[in-house]
C-alpha cells in the first residue's frame, strides 16, 4: 500500500508543474455536501420552470463537471464526507466514521490547517450521527457546529431548513478569521423529500404527491436556499476572496424509473440508469468566477481535497490520497473513477466485474450507449480499480498512515 500511495503522491507532484497549481493561493473554501443531490436535475425544467435556476445561473460563471460521481457505500452520507475530506474510498461495509474514528488520516482541514487555515464544519443536526462528534475531532476540525449551535427558526424535516442553516452559518463565517476552509453539509433534502405545501414552489403536474415530485420540490427549495447564501456571501465580502464549491452526497434512493423517464422526456437504457444513479454535480466558483467551464471528463468525489489544495498550492505529494486534481490546464489522460463494488469509467467504458468471481463474465461496456465491448479493453482498469479498493482498505482497517508516519520519523 504504502508504494502505491507514493506513486500517487508523485504523481501529484508531477502535477504541480500546471499553471493553475496555487492560482488561487490564501483563498477561503467554502465546501458544501448536499443531501441527495444528483445531477441529473441540473439545467432540466418542469411545467415551464427550472428546477434549480440558481444552479443554471452559477454554472455560467463556474467550472461544472457533468461526468462526476459519487464513490458512497453503506456509510452513505459520511462516506461522501470521508471520500471528499480524506480521498479515501469507503469500506465494502459499514461507515469509516463509525469504525476507524480514531485512524490517522491525512484530511484536508488537518492540512489547511497546518497552512494556516482555520477550519470548522456545520451540520444542524445531532453531532453523534454518524458518530461525526469523534470523526470531526480526530480530523482536526477547529470547531463543529451542530444543531446546539442554531436557533431552531426554521423548523423543518429532520431539523432546521438549509435557509436559515446557510445563514447562520455564514454569520460564524464572517466572524472566522481568515484563510478559513468551512465545510457544511445540508440536510433538508433528504428522503422522503416531502416539504410543507407552502414549501412547494414548482408545479409538478400529474407528480403531485408522489416520492419524485417531491424530491424535485425539495431540490428547487435547496436551489433557492443556496442562492440566498451566495447573496449574503456577496454582501459580506465573503465571494471574491473564496473558493465556493459544492457537490452532491448520494443518489435519492427512489428505485422506480418511471418517473425519472417521464420527466427526462425519454426512455432510459441501463447505462442511462447507472450514469444517472451515480451521477453527482460537482460546481466550483473561483474568485471572480475565472477558470468557467463545462468539464466534461471524468472526476469523483475523492477528487475533491486533491484539488482544493492545487488551487491552492499546497503540495500533497507527501499525504496517504487516492485522488488527483480535477481543474488544471489540461485534464489527466487516463483518468478513472473507481466505485466501490470494483467498477471504473474512464468516460469512455464502464466496467462491470462479474458477481461471482469469474472474470470472464465480467462486462466491460461503452460508457455512452452501454453497448458490450471486448473485455480486454477494460482488462488493465479492471485490475487497478481492484488494486486501488485494496490499498484503501488496508490504509483504513490496518490504520497504517500511523506506520507510514513512524517509518519516516522513528
Ligand atoms: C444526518 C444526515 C443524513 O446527519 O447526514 O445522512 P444519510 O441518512 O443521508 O446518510
Amino acid at each position: 500500500a504504502k508504494q502505491w500511495f507514493e506513486e500517487r503522491g508523485n504523481l501529484r507532484k508531477q502535477l504541480e508543474s500546471d499553471k493553475l497549481f496555487g492560482a488561487y493561493k490564501g483563498s477561503n473554501v467554502i465546501l458544501i455536501q448536499l443531501e441527495a443531490f444528483q445531477n441529473f436535475v441540473i439545467g432540466q425544467k418542469i411545467g415551464g420552470q427550472e428546477v434549480t435556476p440558481v444552479m443554471n445561473k452559477l454554472i455560467g460563471e463556474s467550472a461544472y463537471f457533468n461526468r462526476f460521481y459519487h464513490q458512497t457505500s453503506q456509510g452513505r452520507t459520511s462516506d461522501a464526507d470521508l471520500a471528499a475530506n480524506i480521498s479515501l474510498q469507503p469500506l465494502q461495509s459499514g461507515s469509516v466514521f463509525i469504525t476507524n474514528a480514531h485512524n490517522k488520516f491525512d484530511s484536508l482541514p488537518a492540512i489547511l490547517k497546518e497552512a494556516g487555515y482555520a477550519a470548522s464544519v456545520f451540520h444542524a443536526y445531532e453531532g453523534g450521527f454518524w458518530n461525526r462528534n469523534n470523526m470531526y475531532a480526530n480530523m482536526q476540525y477547529d470547531y463543529f457546529y451542530n444543531k446546539k449551535d442554531y436557533k431552531m427558526n426554521e423548523p423543518l424535516g429532520w431539523s432546521l431548513g438549509d435557509e436559515s442553516f446557510f445563514q447562520q452559518s455564514v454569520d460564524a463565517m464572517v466572524q472566522e478569521k481568515q484563510p478559513f476552509y468551512s465545510f457544511l453539509i445540508s440536510l433538508s433534502s433528504h428522503h422522503p423529500y416531502s416539504l410543507p405545501e407552502s414549501y412547494q414552489k414548482l408545479d409538478v403536474g400529474e407528480l403531485k404527491d408522489t416520492i419524485f415530485g417531491d424530491y424535485l420540490q425539495a431540490a428547487h427549495y435547496v436551489d433557492s436556499a443556496l442562492g440566498h447564501m451566495i447573496e449574503r456571501l456577496k454582501k459580506e465580502g465573503l465571494w471574491d476572496n473564496s473558493i465556493f464549491l459544492f457537490y452532491g452526497d448520494h443518489d435519492n434512493s427512489i428505485n422506480e424509473w418511471e418517473p425519472f423517464e417521464s420527466f427526462l422526456g425519454k426512455p432510459l437504457t441501463d447505462m442511462d440508469k447507472q450514469q444517472i444513479l451515480k451521477q453527482v454535480p460537482f460546481i466550483v466558483h473561483l474568485p471572480k468566477g475565472a477558470n468557467a467551464g463545462l468539464h466534461e471528463e471524468v472526476g469523483g468525489q475523492i477528487d475533491i481535497t486533491p484539488t482544493i489544495l492545487h488551487l491552492l498550492g499546497i503540495s500533497s505529494a507527501d499525504k496517504v490520497m487516492i485522488g488527483t486534481p480535477l481543474i488544471m490546464e489540461k485534464p489527466l489522460e487516463g483518468k478513472k473513477v473507481v466505485f466501490r463494488n470494483g467498477s471504473y469509467t474512464d468516460g469512455k467504458v464502464w466496467y462491470k466485474p462479474s458477481n461471482d468471481g469469474n472474470e470472464a463474465n465480467s462486462q466491460c461496456l461503452n460508457a455512452d450507449t452501454g453497448e458490450k465491448m471486448d473485455l480486454n479493453a477494460c482488462k488493465g482498469g479492471g485490475e487497478e480499480a481492484r488494486t486501488e479498493l485494496t490499498v484503501s482498505d488496508n490504509v483504513i482497517s490496518y490504520d497504517l498512515i500511523k506506520q507510514f508516519r513512524k517509518q519516516q520519523n522513528p
